[in-house]
C-alpha cells in the first residue's frame, strides 16, 4: 500500500498569480547563456544549494536518475579542457555538416574552450541509466526527460542567484566518464561551466521566439 501525506500547495489570488508569473517571466527573460567567465570563485555552499534545487525536479518513477559532479580543481579543469578541445576541434573541422556550422555562425563558437579553465566551477551532469540491484540491473525510466528537467531547474536557479552558465555539449562526451572516474551506468549528459560573467561580457544578438510562434490554442 502506498503511503500518502498531506500536501499544502501554494495558493494565491488570481492577481497575485499574474504578478508572480510575470515577475518569473521577467527573470527568465533576462537569462543569457554566457561564454566569457570571470575567474572569481563561487562558494561550495552556494553551488551545493543550486545542485539541491536541481535535485527537486520530477523524474520517471521518482528514480532521480542524475549525478552532478562539481569540478573546481585547476588541474582537473585543464585536463577536461584539453580533452574537450581535442573532440571539438575534430567536430568543427571534420564532423559537423555545413548546415550545422552555418546555424552556429550567429553564436560565434569555435573549438577553443578557454572557459573550461577560466570558470571557477564546472558542473558535469551525468544521467544514471540503470541502478545495480542485488545481481540484477534495474533500468531507470524517461532518463533524458528527467535529467533535462533537472538541468532546467539548475539553470534557472543559477540565473536567479546572479551567476551565469553555459550549457556546453562537447561531442562525444565519454572522456568525462573516464576523467571523472564514473561507473558505467552513468552517462555524461551536459557540461555546465558556472560563475560570474567576465567584465564587459557580450552575448550574441539573437532573439527568442514570440508567444505567437510557440503557442497554439485549441
Ligand atoms: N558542441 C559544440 C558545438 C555547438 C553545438 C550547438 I547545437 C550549440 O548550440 C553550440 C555549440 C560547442 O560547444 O562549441
Amino acid at each position: 500500500m502506498p503511503t500518502f501525506i498531506r500536501y499544502d500547495a501554494l495558493r494565491f489570488s488570481e492577481e497575485e498569480q499574474l504578478e508572480r508569473a510575470n515577475s518569473y517571466f521577467d527573470l527568465c527573460q533576462k537569462r543569457r547563456t554566457v561564454r566569457e567567465f570571470s575567474d572569481k570563485p563561487v562558494s561550495r555552499k552556494l553551488l551545493e544549494t543550486l545542485i539541491r534545487t536541481a535535485g527537486t525536479a520530477p523524474s520517471g518513477a521518482n528514480k532521480q536518475p542524475w549525478r552532478f559532479v562539481v569540478i573546481t580543481d585547476a588541474e582537473l579543469k585543464k585536463e577536461i579542457r584539453i580533452a574537450a578541445e581535442k573532440e571539438e576541434r575534430e567536430s568543427y573541422e571534420h564532423r559537423m555538416p555545413k548546415q550545422w556550422l552555418e546555424d552556429l555562425a550567429a553564436l560565434g563558437t569555435d573549438w577553443h574552450k578557454e572557459f573550461l579553465e577560466i570558470a571557477p566551477a564546472l558542473i558535469v551532469v551525468f544521467s544514471i541509466e540503470y541502478e545495480k540491484g542485488d545481481g540484477n540491473l534495474k533500468k531507470n525510466y524517461y532518463v533524458k526527460e528527467s535529467v533535462g528537467i533537472a538541468v532546467g531547474f539548475l539553470l534557472a536557479a543559477i540565473h536567479q542567484a546572479g551567476l551565469v552558465s553555459l550549457t556546453h555539449t562537447p561531442s562525444p562526451m565519454n572522456f568525462l566518464q573516464k576523467i571523472l572516474q564514473r561507473p558505467e551506468n552513468e552517462r555524461p549528459f551536459l557540461l555546465i561551466p558556472i560563475g560570474y560573467p567576465a567584465e564587459n561580457v557580450q552575448v550574441p544578438d539573437i532573439q527568442r521566439k514570440t508567444a505567437e510562434e510557440i503557442l497554439l490554442w485549441k
